[in-house]
């Protein structure tokens, strides 16, 4: 049972204002597995000072002081990052594999690439008799989800701090363990006093006094839709920066030259990943419709691997965050099933012989249409859709009918056609057969958001751009 009853503020760990603790459930047992105390908006307050009594000496460092911090952040995590997989397997399910080679090396991937960036980042550029100054932009709070919850406050801390910002960090409710071991992490690696800032504690306690906060600068969000949309009309009076990175509904774009078999198997098996719980998982499947018979069989062979059991066994799936979150997917898939798609395989209720923990049914739905409500919203769980395409046209037509654009996936023999529906694709980040890029910018058009994340690009999302007029070296005058 872990306890965790402080915050981490300006370099101490200290007591909350308020003594208020909430229970964290481990997904896979139903059980509490832990607590932790909530914070108040007099802590986020506390936070916040802290921040911004850092804020004036940690901007004015040099690259090569933060360089310095960053490399001993990232000597410390490799040494903790069994702590901070097992916080995460408890927390949220995910099995100990994924948990420690990618949830927790994904926070690797980012640090090194945050620390290459810094190395060559240009802060500073004269063009004619004009200065261009990137500064830090701040005080920045960041709100985490619980999905892939050490990713996702990697991708925003380092840039932040690489930047010169300072923090306030508010994981989420559901996942607070990782950030409680990430801020420990922290601390042991020398972070200067009040950089970095930890208040845990859910949206209205400590998520609403953050975005509402004057004295903040940013809030970078990753989350639902409806968190996103109130958090920036929160931050709308104090007319600070909000970027989000919200939800998907990611097409998925398997051309006729392709190998269908291997791609349709492939498409499934990332989607069951991480219980199907990654805001750019390739969940709508588009195929050419003479072939779905095809694709349905291909399907059904590679979702019949996905083994689904304890996160701390050997299998490839485990259980979804909490019981709504299960609530949830289960009323979808009866949606899916009542608005008359093709079930392939898995449905509602659980798995057999898993009669406790918030387990789904690995689930396969064919012959989907778009106005079917399983391809419009965000189900957030290990269930593909199967659409079937007349022309190409018509594929780039069904990828783009969606008020999300996240991401979105090409299969294609044919590489010059591959790239000319990439393209036509509406979405922040578009994958052609495959690939992986720490320095690709990951982020939403429409619905999915505003901003980019992940190496450089996430830079500029912590900085402010100021022009000096006059600023000319004596020989351009
Ligand atoms: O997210 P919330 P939930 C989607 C996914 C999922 C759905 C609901 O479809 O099924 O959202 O998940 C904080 N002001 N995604 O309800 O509530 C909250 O404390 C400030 C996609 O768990 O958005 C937590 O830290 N903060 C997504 C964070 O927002 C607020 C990942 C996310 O929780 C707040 C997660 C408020 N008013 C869910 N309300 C992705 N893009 O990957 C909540 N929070």
């Amino acid at each position: 049972m872990r306890e965790y009853g402080q915050f981490y503020i300006g370099g101490r760990w200290i007591d909350p204002v308020q003594p208020r603790t909430l229970d964290v459930v481990n997904p896979a047992t139903e059980e509490v597995c832990g607590r932790v105390a909530v914070g108040s908006a007099a802590d986020v307050d506390r936070g916040v000072a802290a921040a911004r009594v850092a804020f004036p000496g940690w901007s004015a460092t040099s690259v090569k002081e933060r360089l310095e911090v960053l490399q001993n952040i990232l000597d410390v995590y490799q040494n903790r990052a069994g702590d901070l997989a097992a916080a995460l397997t408890e927390e949220m399910g995910a099995p100990s594999t994924l948990a420690h080679g990618f949830q927790v090396g994904l926070g690797v991937g980012h640090l090194t690439t945050a620390i290459e960036v810094l190395r060559d980042f240009t802060f500073e550029e004269q063009r004619g008799a004009t200065l261009i100054v990137k500064e830090a932009i701040g005080v920045c709070g960041l709100i985490t989800p619980w999905n892939w919850p050490m990713n996702q406050i990697a991708v925003k801390l380092f840039p932040a701090l690489a930047t010169g910002c300072t923090v306030v960090l508010k994981p989420s409710e559901q996942s607070p363990f990782t950030g409680q071991v990430f801020a420990e992490i922290l601390d042991a690696a020398g972070v200067p006093a009040g950089v970095f800032n930890l208040v845990q504690g859910d949206g209205p306690s400590v998520g609403v006094p953050l975005s509402v906060h004057p004295d903040v600068d940013m809030i970078s969000f990753t989350g639902s839709t409806r968190a996103g949309i109130e958090i920036a009309r929160n931050a709308a009076p104090s007319v600070k920066r909000v970027t989000q990175e919200l939800g998907g509904k990611s097409p998925n774009i398997i051309l006729d030259d392709q190998d269908l078999a291997e791609n349709v198997g492939k498409g499934v098996t990332t989607m069951m990943g991480n219980s199907g719980q990654t805001c750019s998982a390739p969940s709508r499947m588009l195929v050419p419709a003479a072939r779905m018979a095809e694709a349905v069989e291909a399907a059904r062979e590679a979702v019949s691997r996905v083994t689904v059991g304890d996160p701390n066994g050997d299998f490839v799936m485990g259980p979804v965050v909490s019981g709504a979150q299960f609530d949830k997917i289960q009323a979808l898939i009866q949606k899916g099933i009542d608005e008359g798609a093709a079930l392939v395989s898995g449905g509602t209720g659980r798995p057999d012989g898993l009669p406790r923990g918030y387990y789904v049914k690995p689930t396969v739905f064919a012959e989907v249409t778009s106005d079917m409500t399983i391809a419009r919203e965000e189900i957030f769980g290990p269930v593909v859709t199967i659409h079937g395409y007349d022309s190409v046209d018509h594929a780039v037509e069904i990828a783009n009918d969606t008020e999300y654009g996240l991401a979105g996936y090409v299969a294609g023999a044919d590489l010059d056609q591959a790239r000319a529906v990439a393209r036509r694709i509406r979405a922040g980040y578009v994958a052609i057969n495959d690939g992986f890029d720490f320095n690709c910018p990951f982020g939403g058009y429409k619905k999915s958001g505003n901003g980019r994340e992940w190496g450089e690009f996430g830079f500029h999302d912590y900085l402010e751009i100021k022009g000096i007029l006059g600023y000319a070296p004596d020989e351009a005058n």
